[in-house]
């Protein structure tokens, strides 16, 4: 199918309705209405100034009018509002689209919006808003996807860089790779179609270092999608160490909350405790454990395998040990397991708490046990290392990755398929042409490669496409 500006037309001709902004108490509500009826079912239920009737045609596009919304047949008030008429196509779906700012909370919003459904307005399906920009040709689809990264961001680095993929900076990207991919394609099936035309012979090393240079710029961008992962989804952090370590107290200070129970008992967490917190950009999910003992009850047991099976999800291991107490057989247990994940594409950072008390732990022998020479020292009473502890987790977790300066980051697991999927054909035909293969294949493996790329963009897909990337909407957008 191909996504044509001004084309679409919902088949019924649907006018739809959604409350858009987020359920529960609030300043104000917004009911969203999108469809060729919207400005004809608002004329019906709005009182200008409080109790004129009039026809909204009249009102300027993009204004705030302020009035109220009242029950047809009924004409008691339902809410005091203010409403916009926003006339296509200059709209956020191109359709007529009218927005009714009213009380926000449960009531008078929810009125509102039975009044605009009673009138004919059918309910959207989530993100149906953002469908119709879509379909409408006012995005693409990866501005669409976009929109949703947006809306789920939860730190400065993936914010940032859905705003760029939303500016259309991707596509922009990517249709310059294909109009490249277009042009060779377009010389070659010329020379098959008219083979005695005299055409000048395609030269297969033109078309080779065309190629070459596509790959390079599809693996700068492949090569992001590790750093736009851990953008997007960010980095699940556990706090490991045996009873009594501080590990509830590390996570307190971190999360600058009191969430953990803390008390001089070993044994005082059982349960798994999670928590957001941010640095330098990046979203850590901070959970802290039950500490490392020999279970004497069935609560400790289990405790101790809820630990286990954390640790198989976990990306960053806070392995914690007391600076004040020798290694004991906790410890060396504690160490163990923590070394069984080695090579499990996984990061460590040793922790050495309690530096206001006198040190008797043996460093030297540590540094033996866990293979790791770089401790960090902190005190959570006196508050001492924790900046150097944030510091070094940012910095172990972005290590090894590419991180672009200035360019594009994908995150998209669809984006990604495409692009690894276009990178395979390109390595495939590169070879052939070097092995002299015959000119119609290269014909087609091109073809490919120009639908893949405008899978990315939206200009080829299917309806279970759409309605896979449309559902992870909210209602309402
Ligand atoms: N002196 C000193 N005491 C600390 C420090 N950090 C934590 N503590 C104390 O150590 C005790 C245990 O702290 P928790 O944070 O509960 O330790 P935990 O590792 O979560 O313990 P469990 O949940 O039992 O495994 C508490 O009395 C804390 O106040 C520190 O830096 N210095
Ligand atoms: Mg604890």
């Amino acid at each position: 199918m191909k996504n044509q500006q001004f084309q679409y037309t919902d088949k019924d001709g649907d006018t739809i309705v959604a409350i858009s902004t987020p359920p529960g108490i609030g300043g104000i509500g917004i009911v969203r209405l999108s469809g060729p009826r919207s400005i004809e079912i608002a004329s019906k239920i709005f009182r200008y100034k409080g109790n004129k009737r009039k026809n909204l045609e009249e009102f300027h596009s993009h204004r705030i009018y302020y009035g109220t919304i009242v029950a047809p047949g009924k004409d008691t008030m339902a809410d005091e509002v203010l409403l916009t008429v926003m006339r296509k196509p200059e709209s956020y779906t191109r359709e007529d689209v009218v927005e009714i700012n009213c009380h926000g909370g449960y009531l008078a919003i929810n009125k509102v919006l039975e009044i605009v459904q009673k009138m004919g307005a059918r309910i959207a399906e989530p993100g149906e808003f953002t469908k119709l920009a879509f379909l409408n040709g006012r995005i693409d689809l990866s501005q669409a996807e976009a929109v949703i990264d947006i809306i789920k961001a939860s730190n400065e680095k993936s914010w940032h860089s859905s705003l760029r993929h939303l500016s259309g900076d991707l596509r922009t990207e990517i249709n310059n790779l294909k109009n490249r991919i277009i042009d060779i394609n377009a010389r070659i099936e010329a020379v098959l179609d008219f083979p005695d035309q005299g055409l000048p012979e395609i030269d297969h090393k033109e078309i080779t270092s065309t190629l070459k240079k596509a790959l390079s710029e599809i693996s700068e961008l492949l090569n992001t999608v590790k750093y736009g992962q851990l953008i997007k989804e960010g980095i699940n952090a556990i706090i490991l160490g045996k009873t009594n370590v501080g590990k509830s107290s590390l996570f307190n200070i971190l999360l600058k909350q009191n969430k953990s129970i803390v008390t001089p008992l070993p044994g005082t967490t059982r349960d798994l405790i999670e928590g957001f917190i941010n640095i330098k950009g990046l979203t850590f999910n901070l959970i802290d454990t039950a500490g490392m003992k020999s279970p004497e009850n069935i609560i400790e047991k289990i405790s101790l395998e809820r630990v286990d099976q954390q640790m198989e999800y976990a990306r960053l291991f806070l392995v914690m040990f007391d600076i004040s107490e020798p290694l004991d057989a906790n410890d060396i247990k504690l160490i163990e397991k923590v070394r069984s994940f080695h090579n499990r594409n996984n990061f460590k950072i040793i922790i050495l708490n309690k530096t206001d008390l006198p040190a008797r732990l043996d460093e030297v022998e540590l540094q033996q046990r866990i293979g790791e020479k770089e401790f960090i020292k902190i005190s959570i009473k006196k508050k001492t290392g924790i900046d150097t502890l944030t510091e070094k987790m940012s910095s172990k977790v972005l290590s090894d990755l590419y991180i672009p300066e200035e360019g594009l980051v994908i995150s998209n697991k669809r984006h990604q398929e495409s692009l690894l999927n276009i990178k395979n054909c390109l390595v495939n035909l590169i070879t052939g042409l070097e092995k002299s293969v015959p000119i119609d294949l290269v014909s087609l493996d091109l073809k490919y490669i120009i639908n893949q790329l405008g899978k990315i963009t939206g200009e080829s897909y299917d309806e279970e496409m759409l309605n896979h990337i449309f559902s992870q909407f909210c209602i309402g957008k």
